[in-house]
């Protein structure tokens, strides 16, 4: 590695995901038919799918493959120009790099691959095929219609270095999740002028927590729920709905059929001025995660899927060193509050809010 690093790509926003699954009918079933994503294109070992709003050939690729995985976690650049000020980047800080002319994956053209400092399959790319934005077609639109695609969300052993080297590749800092003696448990970063593009979890990683898509309204989540219950696939069904408190916005989290997360996402705010605030919250605030104080479930902490590196094997799994915020804040370590000063959850009769 260098000891100065060339400029960082520009970097737009996060825009698809290339997913490895074990069966890929199964898959398509639930993206399709249950979650209603449109399918761009598909052949007989890949679905290509976009949400209702977007103009880019997908955000999502299903690829059928052996082993359960992230195979890819791409961003846009800004110009042509970026791609190669992204290989730049990355050879500098002695990554892997892959480029290739005609891309990746049908519909992105010339697009490089890294496996970055974190172990992660990243991707940049400018050129993409256009495609119908399906926003006026209303006749499309089911009641729980799937509008962006929001974020990622990796997990990884040490957030304080992954801060610093997401940081560095452009992303601000837009919440985060501390103790009292400074340690970080998770991180959210942007690019957009939403509270995020990815966001760094504290645990075993390399691996993808979850790919997050958004709706318009709160009730379009309600409505996938309802609908899980009517296919009787409630048990899809991980946590939530609730409301998040980093990010401010209403939430569902939901497995596919070899487990990867899916968040459905609505309603956090607007990021997009210079000194937009860093909010910090304290890893023992029982509101931090859910607005109304309702648990995480323990399985949000420690499943996660593997990620690919750019031969297509695993990135092996390192287990993260410091607590975890399972054990820190669901143990019984009885430090956690819902008041400040309170040194146990709920509500005492007879206390003023
Ligand atoms: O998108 C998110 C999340 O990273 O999935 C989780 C926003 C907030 C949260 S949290 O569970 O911290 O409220
Ligand atoms: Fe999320």
């Amino acid at each position: 590695m260098t000891d100065t690093l060339p400029p960082p790509p520009d970097i737009v926003r996060c825009a698809y995901l290339e997913l490895v699954v074990t069966d890929l009918a199964a898959s398509r079933a639930f993206y399709v038919d249950v979650l209603g994503l449109v399918v761009t294109e598909e052949d007989e070992n890949a679905v290509y799918l976009r949400s209702l709003e977007e103009f880019i050939h997908h955000n999502l690729v299903l690829r059928k493959g052996p082993v359960a995985a992230a195979a890819a976690l791409a961003f846009r650049v800004r110009t042509p120009g970026d791609v190669d000020v992204a290989e730049a980047y990355f050879r500098a800080r002695g990554c892997r790099t892959e480029r290739r002319a005609h891309g990746f994956v049908t519909g992105i053209g010339d697009a490089v691959r890294v496996t970055d400092p974190l172990g992660f399959p990243y991707e940049f790319f400018y050129q993409v095929e256009h495609v119908e934005r399906l926003a006026w077609r209303y006749e499309l639109y089911s009641p729980g219609a799937l509008v962006r695609l929001d974020h990622f969300n990796q997990v990884t052993p040490d957030v304080v270095a992954g801060c610093a080297y997401l940081e560095d590749l452009g992303f601000r800092v837009t919440e985060d999740i501390e103790d009292e003696d400074g340690l970080v448990y998770a991180a959210w970063f942007r690019r957009k002028s939403t509270v995020h593009d990815t966001a760094l979890t504290g645990g075993a990683g390399p691996r993808l927590h979850h790919i997050a898509f958004s709706t318009h309204e709160k009730h379009n989540i309600l409505a996938i729920c309802d609908k899980l219950g009517a296919l009787r696939m409630s048990d899809v069904i991980e946590r939530g709905p609730g409301r998040h408190g980093v990010s401010n916005a209403f939430y569902l989290y939901i497995r596919d059929p070899d487990g990867h997360r899916v968040e459905i996402y609505t309603q956090d705010y607007y990021t997009g001025d210079p000194d937009n605030p860093v909010v910090t919250w304290d890893v023992h605030d029982n509101q931090r995660r859910d607005w109304w104080g309702n648990p995480v479930v323990p399985s949000w902490y420690t499943d996660a899927s593997l990620v690919l590196d750019l031969d297509g094997n695993p990135v092996p799994v390192v287990d993260r060193d410091k607590p975890s915020e399972l054990e820190v804040t669901i143990g019984a370590d009885g430090f956690s509050y819902t008041r400040k000063g309170d040194t146990e959850k709920g509500f005492k009769l007879g206390t003023q809010l």
